[in-house]
């Protein structure tokens, strides 16, 4: 069965949204095989926006992240990639439409709640990266 890194950001566990975003992932009919709440740390991140560390909000990101718990998952199902992004909506929240987890909760880009993987390399990579965190 297909797996995907799901976390959800220190603004859903802030805003008390961690059980709503658990209901939607759970009635779309996938399975949360793993779960648990933890901190991360600027090395992590570094890793994990590596594709961003150039970018100028990247401070922002990562005081962001580091600013309360976050809720890190192994996402189950048939095509959860893809489907969890379809589930969560596009990164900005201006484009997320109504029904996805950010286009009905988001309204930051920078805080827009949940992060997925966006491919099956991208899932291997950070299911591994993530492990130690959600033991
Ligand atoms: P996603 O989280 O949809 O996979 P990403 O990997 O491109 O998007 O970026 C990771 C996070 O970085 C994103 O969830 C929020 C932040 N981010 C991306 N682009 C941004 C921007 N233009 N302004 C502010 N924050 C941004
Ligand atoms: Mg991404």
């Amino acid at each position: 069965m297909e797996k995907t890194y799901i976390m959800l950001k220190p603004d859903a566990v802030r805003r008390n949204l961690v059980g709503n975003i658990i209901s939607r992932i759970e009635n779309k009919g996938y399975k949360i095989s793993k779960m648990k709440m933890f901190n991360l740390n600027e090395e992590v991140l570094k890793e994990h926006y590596a594709h961003l560390i150039d970018k100028p909000f990247f401070p922002e990101l990562t005081s962001f992240m580091t600013s309360g718990p976050v809720v890190g998952m192994i996402v189950e199902g048939d095509g959860v990639i893809l489907g969890m992004r379809n589930l969560m909506g596009p990164t900005k929240c201006e484009e997320a439409m109504p029904g996805t987890i950010r286009g009905d909760y988001a309204y930051s880009t920078t805080e827009n709640l949940i992060h997925g993987s966006d491919s099956k390399e991208t899932a291997e990579e950070e299911l591994k990266r993530f492990e130690t965190f959600l033991d």
